[in-house]
């Protein structure tokens, strides 16, 4: 922002041109950013916890046809890996830590999922609605 401002300032100094393209340049950037970031932002958040090698909650309902955030919280001290066939989608969070998962939108449906690492107990499915 800071940057912009300086341009700006130039510019209006200055009339000079190159500083307005500059400036334009700069704004461009800034809208983009916006653009695609916003939507990312607005994602409803939703939190799934591993602890003992089991997901909770084991079902977890969530809207269809929208980007929706799965904040994965692996609260045992080693590391589980989240896989999902039907969500296309394979991440390893380690131990004690979190980790992100955006999904959709998706259809409405049961997307079963699993830990890798435990799956006699870790377990779990998405339906979305
Ligand atoms: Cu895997």
């Amino acid at each position: 922002m800071k940057t912009i401002l300086t341009y700006e300032v130039r510019f209006l100094t200055n009339g000079n041109f190159k500083s307005m393209k500059k400036t334009i340049a700069l704004l461009a950037v800034l809208g983009l950013f916006l653009m695609t970031s916003l939507p990312a932002a607005a994602a409803e958040e939703f939190t799934i916890t591993i602890k003992d090698h089991r997901f909770t909650p084991e079902t977890l309902e969530i809207p269809a046809g929208q980007k929706v955030k799965l904040v994965i919280l692996n609260q045992d001290p080693t590391p589980e890996e989240f896989e999902s066939y039907e969500l296309n989608r394979e991440k390893i969070i380690g131990g004690n830590s979190k980790g992100i998962i955006f999904v959709g939108p998706l259809k409405p449906g049961t997307y079963p999922y699993f830990g890798e690492f435990n799956m006699e107990t870790a377990k779990g499915q998405i339906i979305a609605k």
